[in-house]
């Protein structure tokens, strides 16, 4: 079947489409780390190699993003290449700018709330939400990124609290991150969840992890040891119909933990600067991001990507495990 809904169609790909009509394990990526997140061409080469991750470990990959208007499930490496390649090109797309990068025909690249929206949608049981149409898809309830958004430092004052957080409020999939960077505030970051209702899970560590390193301070209730325990909170919070998102914050390896302390000091210097020249809104996350990256020497990418594939080892992992369960 073509797609024929035009701008209200989402373009699932056939090889993700039929992961999930056989109940496989499918695992969704985000497409703002891409073309935000990352200078070309480290960009591409790590979306490929995180791919390859996730299908060694049995899973189908989902790389989301718009392009020219029409929401994608599953990327092509040709599609991929070209989102790698656009970067900044592509406008940032959280969920309050999907109608609008939809509506115009235009190429998103989108943030973790936007992805969850549609690693979610690509699961509704409509008629016109994918080229596989008559089959009951029982969706992508994993998706693996490096680090989520935040209430943001200074965010009583400012209001600017990540979409990402209401987004797992509302919409049940499982995020696998590293955490949240300590550009953000994490205390009031894991108190908001608390809030709307998301589970916050610790693998393997009873602390949360603040991206870079492997400790913010911040304890959590929840810790899980293995894939199979996550598949088992996933199966559960799907059971009960709890709809809400679970969050699984996975510490960056040991060897790629970066000092607290020189990180500490770059985001001072660049909070600073974003204050400085009155950096505000959507902006002010990619500011932070690529400033830091400046500061520590381009080590801060390294550790980027070395947690971004540890982040996809385990969710190829729990999206088999869960599938497992569902069989
Ligand atoms: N944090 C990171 N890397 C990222 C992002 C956040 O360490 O690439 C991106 C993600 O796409 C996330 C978005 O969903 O930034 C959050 O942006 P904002 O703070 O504007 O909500
Ligand atoms: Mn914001």
């Amino acid at each position: 079947m073509s797609l024929s809904t035009g701008a209200m169609g989402v373009a699932v790909s056939p090889e993700v489409a039929a992961a999930l009509a056989r109940g496989g394990a499918v695992v969704a990526l985000e497409s703002t780390i891409i073309c935000h997140g990352m200078p070309y061409p480290k960009n591409l080469q790590t979306a490929m190699e995180v791919e390859a991750i996730v299908r060694d470990n049995g899973a189908v990959p989902a790389t989301i993003a718009i392009l020219d208007g029409v929401p994608h499930v599953g990327l092509n490496s040709e599609q991929l290449k070209s989102l790698a390649i656009s970067g900044r090109q592509f406008q940032k797309t959280a969920r309050r700018d999907i109608a609008h990068v939809v509506a115009s025909g235009g190429n998103g690249a989108t943030t973790v709330s936007a992805t969850m929206f549609f690693a979610h949608k690509a699961s509704a049981k409509t008629s016109c939400w994918s080229y596989m149409s008559c089959l009951d898809l029982v969706g992508i309830p994993i998706f693996v990124t490096g680090g989520i958004g935040g209430v943001h430092r200074n965010g009583e004052q400012t209001m600017d609290i990540s979409s990402d957080l209401t987004e797992l409020g509302k919409t049940p999939v499982t995020v696998i991150s590293a955490g949240v960077k300590s550009i953000l505030d994490i205390p009031r970051t894991l108190e908001y969840l608390e809030t709307q209702g998301v589970t916050v899970a610790a693998y393997r560590t009873n602390e949360f992890p603040a991206f870079f390193t492997e400790a913010s301070g911040c304890k959590v209730q929840c810790r899980v040891d293995s894939p199979e325990e996550c598949a088992k909170i996933i199966y559960a919070n799907k059971n009960l119909y709890l709809g809400s998102g679970i969050l699984i914050a996975v510490p960056i390896p040991k060897e790629q933990a970066a000092s607290g302390n020189a990180i500490e000091a770059a985001i001072q210097k660049a909070l600073k600067e974003a204050e400085d020249k009155n950096i505000i809104g959507n902006t002010i996350t990619p500011f932070m991001l690529d400033r830091v990256k400046v500061l520590t020497g381009g080590s801060s990418l390294e550790a980027n990507i070395a947690l971004v594939k540890n982040n996809a080892l385990l969710g190829a992992k729990i999206a088999v495990a869960l599938s497992d369960l569902h069989q």
